[in-house]
């Protein structure tokens, strides 16, 4: 997991580009008495990393230190990749839960990438999870 700031890509057409979220950004930031600086950190995910399922997961869930806006969201198994939907207009918060489809079992790998709501920075990770149908005992 690594984060990036926004700033050195493109500065003239980002920031004109990112304008009406700069401006949410500033709003929400004064709005709030104190909040801490630095990016946001990935305390936890549903399914956990690693995670070794029975049952398929019906949604994946991230947690983090501060709130977030989730900015990308890709589910991919080695044969598929699930489109999931991402609402960039969601409020900002720390929990981020999205609905997935019915999941074939197997192998997937979760990547996902967050905009950091008090300093705009960008954080990154992937992780993966599998899930099988657990094995029947003989009679
Ligand atoms: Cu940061």
């Amino acid at each position: 997991m690594g984060h990036f700031s926004r700033a050195p890509a493109g500065r003239q057409g980002g920031r004109l580009r990112h304008a009406p979220l700069t401006a949410r950004l500033v709003a929400l930031l004064v709005a709030l008495p104190l909040v801490a600086l630095g990016h946001a950190h990935l305390l936890a995910t549903s399914p956990a990393a690693s995670a070794s399922l029975i049952a398929a997961p019906r949604s994946v869930t991230l947690s983090f230190n501060e709130s977030v806006r989730l900015a990308v969201l890709k589910l991919e198994s080695a044969t598929d990749e699930v489109p999931l939907p991402v609402d960039r207009n969601a409020a900002p918060a720390k929990t981020v839960t999205v609905a997935l489809p019915a999941l074939k079992p197997g192998a997937y790998e979760v990547r996902w990438s967050a905009i950091t709501v008090d300093d705009g920075h960008i954080v990154t990770g992937r992780f993966g999870f599998e899930w099988h149908l657990a094995p029947t005992t003989p009679p």
